[in-house]
């Protein structure tokens, strides 16, 4: 088990030529982070998950995000971005689609669920820049909080979000609910 700031230390040494999705996958696989050095950024909000900033440069940003039980995110992608997840506390679900049908004209999408995934325990997932669009989900029957830690290079601000009942997307902005520990 490390520390959290021993695990961006570790990031950072990390090469430009190795910071791979593979290679990344590996290393937070390897390193599973010890809870007590997340919790300064444990920050909860009953209608919304939290996004934490921790660090962040040029290159990647790490983040820690609160989920309250039965929480879930919108459908989104990562604005073309590689990313890394996993989950020290608590449990996720993952779900995963693809696009059957698309009109950017009319900012038309019509998805369908492909692959799922379950985290835990520390172990690493990646999201697929094959296949970006995705959804987290605190599932009400996993009964618990649960705490994610995500990796994202180059860092970004925006990304699509999805509707299904609509079948449009649209950009929106993200936000950090805290800031290296404090609130925003
Ligand atoms: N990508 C979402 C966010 O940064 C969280 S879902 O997990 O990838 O807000
Ligand atoms: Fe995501």
């Amino acid at each position: 088990m490390v520390k959290l700031d021993k695990l961006i230390e570790g990031l950072r040494s990390i090469s430009d030529d190795d910071f791979t999705c593979g290679n990344i996958y590996e290393f937070l696989g390897e390193n599973p982070v010890e809870v007590d050095s997340i919790e300064p950024y444990f920050f909860w909000n009953p209608d919304f998950y939290t996004r934490n900033l921790v660090f962040k440069d040029e290159r990647f940003e790490l983040m820690v995000i609160c989920w309250e039980k039965g929480m879930t995110s919108r459908i989104h992608d990562h604005a073309g971005q590689k990313c890394w997840m996993t989950v020290p506390v608590g449990r996720l679900r993952g779900q995963n689609f693809a696009v059957a049908e698309m009109d950017e004209s009319r900012s038309f999408c019509r998805l369908v669920e492909t692959s799922s995934f379950e985290l835990s325990d520390c172990l690493a997932a990646k999201v697929e820049l094959e296949e970006p669009i995705h959804q987290v989900l605190n599932l009400p029957e996993f009964n618990e909080r649960a705490v994610s830690i995500h990796v994202y290079s180059r860092p970004f601000n925006s990304c699509l979000a999805y509707c299904r009942d609509t079948e449009t997307y649209k950009t929106v902005p993200l936000s950090y609910y805290s800031q290296y520990g404090r609130l925003s």
